[in-house]
């Protein structure tokens, strides 16, 4: 019997029990202490993310009250659940018990109308507009423009120096392709101001939101305002391309969004939808892939074997390819590579977890959990549970070679259930595309061995992952 049909037969004797005694069920919260009056636990939980702590904070949790426990984060009566039975729970839970949810400060910068806070059918309705874009048949269109993209960045940055800084520099890179792809922008000066305007927006989406003069909230608002206003003038701009038909509905994310619904009023977005949901995309994309390709080289510059096998399935097919741009069909050649991100994924998720709202009072393992409450589910304790994957700490691309022993629900490191990650495909593209210049133009070592990461939310290398290069003769 699987866990969930435990779940339901318990959920059923329960009832059975409470009909028969003809007693009503008490309302049982879970374990756990809410501390302080509205700053509860937050301050210890930010501080468990800035250095890296959080897995055992976490643990400590869960060794102390079980996989169920409450704690109150953001200011919000919170339910940290734990396991594959929770995961698959929260990915499947109907979207009128269980909605997004962002903390407070996340909501204020990036827009109510983000696809992140809708729910129900005003998310599947914005959400289909993104796959629109985000779905493997229109990027197959893109991997050309991404390997043009990934040429320059590695001709201006990489070639003819002895050390690179691979954080900073991925997310440069990784900003570079959204650019182009989601705001139609080449390079040059507009560029680099929208990247400084991004970072100042993200730095504030995990702080405290007290928006006075000076706080990174503050700051953070800011930004948002100045990103959102550059961005209805290029709608505005795209609007009028259109009209004229000097640009067509492929040209980049805003561009498509403004065609949707042409022939169907009712899925049509508004151009406050489409700033919330270009920022989400940003947002969703940038912290994320550039996070992965860093793990990925930090991982080949300390693991030879497995450096000398991507380089062999890369090299294989720089010398089979048809043209000079690698396409769609050169990516599915690269299975190995593509293992070893996973793997990567797995040990390291850019997204640690996210938050629930709960919209309707449910039952959880014989708890209730109440309306107003939100939920949070953490990645990685799933992917560093041994019994799902055996000797868990060992790096092993060999688990992806068969997708489907893996049991549902445990990779989520692009989530599950209907907000997965829409974005994974454009994340495969990019960082294959990526390692393949990489590792067919250099080789590398880490300058500094202990590599240690903060969270910010996202993982933030101390040394921003200094590398010695050395370009191989070819
Ligand atoms: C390695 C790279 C990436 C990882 C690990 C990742 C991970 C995730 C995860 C775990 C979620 C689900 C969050 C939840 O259930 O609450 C998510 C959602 C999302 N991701 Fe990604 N992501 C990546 C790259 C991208 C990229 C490149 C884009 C866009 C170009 C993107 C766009 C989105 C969007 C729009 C959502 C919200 C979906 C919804 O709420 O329905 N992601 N991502
Ligand atoms: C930042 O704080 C100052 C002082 O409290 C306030 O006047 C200003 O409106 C804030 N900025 C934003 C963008 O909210
Ligand atoms: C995930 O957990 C492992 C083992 O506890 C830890 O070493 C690693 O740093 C964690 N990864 C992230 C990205 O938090
Ligand atoms: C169209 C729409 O609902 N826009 C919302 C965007 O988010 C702001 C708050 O951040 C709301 O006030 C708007 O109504």
């Amino acid at each position: 019997m699987d866990l969930t049909n435990c779940f339901i037969f318990f959920l059923l004797l329960t009832s059975l029990y409470f009909a028969l005694t003809r007693k009503t069920p008490p309302k049982k919260h879970p374990p756990g202490s809410m501390g302080f009056p509205l700053i509860g636990q937050t301050l210890s939980f930010l501080h468990a993310m800035r250095t890296n702590s959080i897995e055992q904070w976490l643990l400590q949790r869960t060794s102390k009250y079980g996989p169920v426990s409450k704690l109150s984060l953001f200011g919000t009566p919170t339910v940290f659940v734990h396991g594959q039975s929770a995961n698959k729970f929260i990915f499947t839970c109907d979207g009128n018990v269980l909605g997004n949810h962002q903390p407070p400060s996340f909501k204020r910068i990036c827009g109510e109308r983000n696809m992140t806070a809708l729910i129900g059918d005003d998310h599947k309705r914005v959400r289909g507009a993104l796959v629109s874009f985000l779905k493997p048949e229109m990027l197959k269109q893109y991997v050309g423009k991404m390997d043009e993209e990934v040429r320059n960045h590695v001709e201006m940055h990489w070639h003819g120096n002895q050390k690179v800084m691979v954080m900073p520099l991925m997310k440069t890179l990784t900003f570079n392709i959204m650019s182009s792809l989601i705001f139609g922008i080449g390079k040059g000066e507009t560029r680099n101001n929208l990247i400084e305007l991004l970072q100042h927006m993200m730095n504030g989406l995990m702080s405290l939101p007290i928006n006075l003069l000076f706080t990174r909230f503050n700051r953070s608002l800011k930004a948002s305002a100045q990103l959102r206003a550059f961005i209805k003038n290029l709608i505005s701009e795209r609007k009028a391309a259109l009209e004229q038909r000097v640009a067509d509905t492929r040209k980049d994310l805003i561009a498509c969004l403004l065609g949707i619904g042409k022939t169907e009023p009712s899925i049509r977005m508004s151009d406050e939808e489409i700033v919330d949901n270009v920022i989400g995309v940003m947002i969703a994309g940038y912290d994320t892939s550039s996070v992965l390709i860093t793990f990925l080289v930090r991982l080949l510059g300390m693991d030879r074997s497995v450096y000398d096998k991507i380089v062999q399935e890369q090299e294989k097919i720089a010398k089979t390819k048809t043209s000079e741009l690698l396409s769609w069909d050169d990516l599915a050649k690269m299975k190995y590579t593509w293992r070893v991100a996973m793997e990567t994924l797995r040990m390291n998720p850019p997204l640690l977890g996210s938050l629930r709202k709960v919209l309707k009072d449910f039952e959880y393992e014989g708890y209730t959990i109440p309306k107003g409450w939100q939920v949070i589910w953490a990645a990685n304790m799933t992917h560093m549970d041994g019994r799902i994957f055996s000797d868990p700490s060992k790096f092993d691309p060999a688990r992806f070679e068969k997708q489907a022993s893996i049991p549902p629900y445990c990779f989520v490191a692009f989530g599950g259930g209907a907000r997965i990650c829409p974005g994974n495909e454009f994340a495969r593209i990019e960082t294959l595309v990526t390692i393949h210049y990489l590792v067919t133009r250099f080789k590398w070592k880490l300058c500094c061995l202990d590599n240690s990461f903060s969270r910010n939310p996202f993982p933030v290398f101390s040394d921003g992952m200094l590398i010695e290069i050395e370009p191989k003769d070819c």
